[in-house]
């Protein structure tokens, strides 16, 4: 499509007059927003219909990325750079008299998902289509995204994130390709055409209606699609009869119970109803999902025994396993194919990866609610069960202790790791690390059985979102140093390199660096009314607030230093801002706690004279992916320190490398390969390895009390906690205390503590040599190529999808 300034200019207008009958002049500034986004998306409409045609007709094989969350954010700024035409766009409406930048500020994340696997989701998507890949997304269209974090009084304060109020200017409604998803009834077994047939009785019905977005590529007019279901009655919307005798109430039962099924992200599964509802919601999306891969490869007039060689389902984290069960019932129910040939097919088609070793995290159902509401795909994971454990039984004999660990179904539960594994011909962890411990210790007896099924594919991040659209200074200095080749061809950032030592670039970097973290400081002013010191080192740890992620480390370290400040106010500190932002799950007691505490040490230490500014502390609200893009090219000092062994990869921890920022962290997840991309020298490791933090789980000689008792400043901040020197009262900080001291501190916070501080010491020195400290950097964005997931999704295609690039 030839497009001009004066074209562009023209539609637009057009656009405000055909949707809202309105000229520039009368239009508020959302308005312009939904116009703009309109005719962009109209944009991508005919390279959209020539990537869907394509895939009906040629041979190429689809992509189906399974997925509980995308954490798309926002889309415009993306979109526009991705077609090429943002620079035009941002020309035609500055002679209008209008902003790009102001109106971009309309548009609302799409906050479908949680964190990390949520955001990877998203990554993955700009990649498969930046590279030419026919990969989708297939997910849920939730009425509410995650909750607005709000923080009122030092306390976290949740909002419904009612997103969806003023439409959805990406999405495409196609209620002509909506299927129908059937729940709970029962299922009898009898013979048709002298073949055992299932029929399942009795269900309720659900029409799943698709809406599509579309997934632009980078520069390459491939556009693919993001398809996200949405639950609505199936025919009348509601019982006219009761609606007429004046019931209302009964008369809309039905329509709300379906469209719960779609309005929450992440229902509370602390009761049974929750509990329902989120399985409800997994077998919703992974039905409708199958259900129209198969109907499209159909189209295409091919055998269903090749189904596997030209699609695949990625399954992301368990959450749709049941895709498995799903692609059984309806090769067997509804192909007519046999037990054995659906089961060929279903394997070749699945790949699960896992996300995470934290067991609370593992999903498993209760059989009785699995029966009850699936009973057709009961009966199949029951049968996939009962052929798995026997081939188990002729393995393995009578060595029921290994036997039992690997069944899906076992003591009233169905476990769905288990099931993803069985039904899958890949499993792969997302850091090298991880699926060392996946291999060596969660899933070793799997590993065992099923040689080669097991693989690692390291997490990576979009870079064009994460640096060329978020950090544009710095995608400016990469242009005239290097040539723009790396945006297409991210591990050419490699050439970077060259420059660590030189010093004028050093200075530019510095310069960059600087003019961002101004304009922070601007936005923290206004928004916080607190003065931050643009020169002070900008320390960030930004991520779901977490036990294991131990912003609390941070945050002890920090009251310790205020402590050793207050005793000498000529301690030679460099200054400091530390700046955290982070939501945490709505029933998570401790980890809300963290957050008043965070905030309370901030309001004493940002109100003290005594310390002369020299720390600074920010607790930014409502973390999601447009706070990300703000703050990340800000930092100078990036906190990535779980402890070892339990964060699986970390995505967050790439984003601040890629745009220059000093990792301090420990030997968890990517951090290890960060650290050998970036050298020892450029990056600050500390704490306890992965194998340390496991054997001391093992052998239980850990006791945090003798710590307190036996360190003058771990009893400080502790007592500090607890006896209202933080001017609260004593019993606000709880359950941090007995987190710490009475349950014996489970992530190990105390024994890492002085290694911390040490590191933090060594922050501090590095950052006083600024030449050193830039060529750092400068190091750390050179070397963050690889973690492009331009890279991850080659591999994951050439490796497990079986395409290639
Ligand atoms: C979820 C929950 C929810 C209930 C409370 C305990 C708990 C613990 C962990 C999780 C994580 C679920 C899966 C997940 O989001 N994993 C993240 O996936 C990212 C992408 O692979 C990865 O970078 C993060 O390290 C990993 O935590």
């Amino acid at each position: 499509m030839q497009l001009d300034k004066e074209r562009i200019k023209s539609d637009f207008e057009r656009k405000l007059i055909s949707l809202f009958a309105e000229d520039i002049k009368d239009a508020s500034r959302l308005h312009k927003y939904v116009a703009l986004g309109e005719i962009i998306k109209e944009y991508t409409f005919e390279n959209w219909l020539k990537s869907n045609k394509k895939y009906i007709k040629g041979d190429v094989k689809q992509i189906y990325y399974f997925s509980m969350e995308f954490l798309i954010g926002r889309l415009l700024e993306n979109n526009l750079i991705n077609l090429g035409i943002r620079d035009l766009v941002a020309e035609a409406l500055d002679d209008l008299g209008l902003s790009l930048e102001e109106l971009e500020m309309e548009e609302r994340d799409a906050g479908l998902g949680n964190g990390g696997l949520g955001r990877l989701a998203a990554c993955f998507l700009d990649s498969m289509a930046s590279l030419g890949i026919s990969g989708h997304g297939n997910g849920i269209r939730y009425k509410y995204g995650l909750f607005e974090q709000k923080i009122v009084n030092g306390y976290q304060v949740e909002v419904p994130d009612n997103w969806l109020k003023d439409g959805y200017v990406w999405e495409v409604r196609r209620a002509d390709r909506a299927v129908i998803v059937n729940f709970g009834g029962n299922v009898r077994f009898d013979i048709v055409d002298g073949r055992l047939k299932a029929i399942h009785e009795n269900y309720e019905s659900v029409l799943a209606v698709p809406y599509d977005v579309p997934v632009v590529g980078y520069g390459n007019n491939v556009v693919n699609t993001l398809r996200l279901w949405s639950a609505e009655p199936v025919g009348s919307e509601f019982d006219f009869s009761s609606f007429s005798m004046g019931d209302y109430a009964r008369a809309m039962e039905y329509k709300y119970s379906v469209e719960s099924i779609t309005s929450v992200l992440y229902p509370d599964d602390r009761t049974e109803k929750g509990r329902m509802l989120r399985l409800k919601q997994e077998y919703f999306f992974v039905s409708a999902g199958v259900q129209s891969i198969v109907r499209t490869y159909k189209k295409k007039g091919k055998p269903i025994k090749h189904f596997a060689k030209y699609c695949a389902i990625h399954i992301n984290d368990t959450h749709p396993a049941l895709a498995i069960p799903e692609l059984m019932r309806i090769l067997i129910d509804e192909e007519n194919l046999t037990w054995e040939e659906a089961w060929d097919i279903t394997v070749n088609t699945m790949a699960y990866t896992n996300h995470t070793i934290m067991a609370e995290a593992l999903e498993k159902w209760s059989v009785d609610m699995f029966k009850s509401l699936l009973p057709r795909i009961w009966t199949i994971v029951e049968e996939i069960n009962r052929r798995f454990c026997q081939e188990l039984v002729e393995k393995y004999k009578d060595d029921w202790k290994r036997i039992d660990e690997m069944l899906i179904i076992k003591d009233g539960f169905v476990k769905m790791a288990n099931l993803a594994i069985v039904g899958s011909h890949s499993v792969n962890g997302v850091a090298k690390l991880h699926t060392k411990i996946l291999k060596e210790q969660e899933l070793k007896l799997f590993n065992e059985y099923y040689t080669g099924k097991f693989n690692n594919k390291t997490n990576g991040i979009t870079h064009r979102r994460w640096l060329l659209d978020s950090n544009p200074k710095l995608a400016r200095l990469l242009n005239e140093t290097i040539g723009d080749g790396w945006i297409k061809n991210p591990n050419q950032l490699i050439e970077f390199k060259k420059f660590a030592k030189d010093k004028s670039i050093q200075q530019k970097f510095e310069a960059v660096k600087q003019s961002n973290k101004i304009e922070l400081s601007r936005f923290i002013k206004n928004r916080y009314g607190i003065n931050v010191d643009p020169d002070s080192i900008f320390d960030i740890q930004a991520k779901r607030l977490h036990g294991y992620k131990r912003q609390l480390l941070n945050a002890l370290h920090i009251l310790d230093l205020y402590n050793r400040l207050k005793e000498n106010r000529n301690l030679d500190i460099y200054p400091r801002t530390f700046i955290f932002s982070a939501k945490a799950f709505p029933g998570y007691v401790l980890a809300k706690e963290i957050i008043k505490f965070i905030n309370t040490l901030a309001n004493k230490i940002n109100n003290d004279e005594d310390i002369d500014d020299k720390i600074k502390v920010v607790f930014l609200e409502n973390y999601g992916v447009s706070l990300a893009e703000k703050i990340i090219p800000c930092a100078n000092v990036s906190e990535q320190i779980s402890t070892a062994s339990k964060e699986a990869s970390g995505t967050g921890n790439m984003k601040f490398m890629m745009n220059g920022a000093i990792t301090i962290g420990t030997l968890d997840g990517a951090n290890v390969e960060i650290k050998e991309a970036v050298g020892d020298e450029n990056i600050v490791i500390f704490g306890m390895t992965a194998d340390e933090v496991i054997e001391l789980y093992k052998n239980g000689s850990y006791k945090s009390l003798e710590l307190y008792y036996s360190d003058e400043r771990i009893k400080r901040v502790i007592d500090q906690l607890m006896n209202g020197y933080l001017d609260v009262p004593g019993s606000e900080f709880m359950n941090i205390y007995n987190h710490l001291i009475t349950n014996n501190d489970e992530f190990f916070v105390l024994k890492d503590f002085y290694a911390y501080a040490d590191a933090q010491m060594k922050i501090d020195n590095l950052f006083r040599d600024k030449s050193k400290w830039n060529e750092m950097a400068i190091i750390n964005v050179a070397s963050s190529g690889i973690f492009s997931s331009d890279n991850t999704i080659k591999r994951y295609a050439e490796d497990i999808w079986g395409i290639d690039v």
